[in-house]
């Protein structure tokens, strides 16, 4: 990121200080693949023959589609964006592109879903984004590079560019293209640099991943949390793998586990994008839907640390999370200690401790810098993560870890 002149936010930083502050994303894995129903690899999985599973078009007519209804889930998830698959590696188009027939909206279904998405996303105030993948696994071009194939390759680099350029001008404005699949080739080979150039070109308001090749404006670690110094978002299944459909897969993430993954994420300064994978029908299953639920349950309670909250220089690793918003720093307090507990490094004076769920407030006593809280009910009153604000004066200050004196 380029640095703030004279206190001037840079351009990158004002076009992504939304998403700093949204800090949860709802991501969608939908397309053919949710008829076999075994992830969106399926295709290279099982080597499915190019025609073979294209007849899957034929029979991709999602009559419970409807967009207004995901968005409401994201809503009631507490998400602030949303980030949709447009095309994944199997070729197949969520929007009507004009240089390929492979599209929902030349085969059975005959609606442009990314069009729906995009009206229902605006509707409701829910920030828009695009995932779209550059491989192709349907082009010989793709897997022969364009060192062995140099004139396959510009044809089947133009298509790619085409088809960016085509989900950059035809849907308004878009916040967030998320591109996946540039392994193994090169930006160079790509293009990324002109096509990149292009969308900002057409949407000078967007905020770009990683994935062509290029860094741009974040990182995007996968099915990890990873911090790094760039803006970054660690996107995430429910289940262990899969991103699209998989029904298979019954070990998912708790409540528990998701909503602890999202505050590890903002008590390092970044995003999570966690992922749904609807039914070839258009309905997301409710088992993920459940989760999403109770993730913005707690969130409708403690959201006030996680939006527009980072990290804290205080580490309480006894304790759970630590997030931090101007003056007020969140515990989130994971292993709960019981009645009384040790907050370990904090030179400021602390004017008021509280429970940020029921905001009733808590007796302390500051010896130094330990900071004791007391009158604690003997067990969490939320077992997900009860989450104590301390209000302190003045800029944060960290006192060394420190015992004897
Ligand atoms: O879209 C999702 C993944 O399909 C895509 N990125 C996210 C956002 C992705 N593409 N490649 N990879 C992730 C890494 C490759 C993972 C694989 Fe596998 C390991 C492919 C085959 C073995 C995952 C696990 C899919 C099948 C088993």
């Amino acid at each position: 990121m380029s640095s703030p002149i004279n206190g001037e936010k840079s351009t990158v930083e004002k076009r992504i200080s939304w998403w700093l502050e949204a800090r949860f994303g709802m991501f969608i894995h939908w397309g053919l693949y949710a008829i076999p129903a075994r992830g969106e690899w399926v295709m290279y999985c099982e080597r499915i023959p190019k025609d073979e599973y294209a007849l899957l078009a034929q029979k991709f007519n999602p009559k419970k589609f409807d967009a207004d209804k995901w968005v409401a889930l994201a809503k009631q998830a507490g998400a602030k964006y949303m980030v949709l698959t447009t095309r994944h590696h199997d070729g197949f188009c969520l929007w009507d592109s004009s240089v390929s027939d492979f599209t929902s909206v030349k085969t059975a279904a005959k609606r442009d879903f990314v069009a729906e998405y995009v009206e229902a996303c605006r509707k409701a105030g829910m920030r828009i984004g695009f995932y779209y993948s550059l491989l192709d696994w349907r082009w010989p071009a793709y897997w022969d590079g364009p060192e062995k194939n140099p004139e396959g390759w510009k044809e089947f680099r133009n298509y790619v560019h085409a088809q960016v350029r085509e989900l950059m001008t035809n849907y308004g404005k878009i916040d967030i293209l998320w591109y996946d699949g540039a392994w193994p080739h090169s930006p160079e080979a790509w293009g990324s640099e002109q096509l990149n150039a292009m969308v900002r070109s057409l949407q000078p308001e967007i905020i770009i991943n990683n994935r062509s090749g290029l860094p741009e404006d974040f990182d995007t670690p996968e099915q990890r949390i990873e911090r790094s110094l760039r803006p970054w978002e660690a996107c995430m299944t429910i289940d262990d793998l899969w991103w699209g459909y998989h029904p298979g897969d019954p070990n998912l993430k708790s409540p528990m586990q998701l909503v602890r993954s999202l505050v590890k994420c903002v008590s390092g300064n970044g995003n999570f994008l966690l992922n749904v994978g609807p039914k070839a029908d258009g309905t997301i299953p409710p088992e993920q839907a459940a989760r999403m639920r109770a993730i913005g349950r707690w969130l409708r309670r403690n959201g006030e640390s996680i939006y527009g909250a980072g990290a804290a220089p205080f580490q309480q690793p006894h304790l759970g999370q630590v997030t931090m918003k101007g003056s007020k720093v969140y515990v989130h307090v994971m292993f709960w200690p019981g009645r009384e507990m040790c907050v370990a490094g904090i030179k400021n004076r602390v004017l008021k401790t509280y429970m940020l769920a029921s905001g009733k407030k808590l007796l302390f006593e500051q010896k130094e810098d330990r900071l004791f809280i007391r009158g604690l009910p003997l067990r969490a009153p939320d077992p997900i993560d009860t989450v104590v604000v301390l209000e302190i004066e003045g800029e944060p200050e960290v006192a060394p870890p420190s015992f004897w004196k």
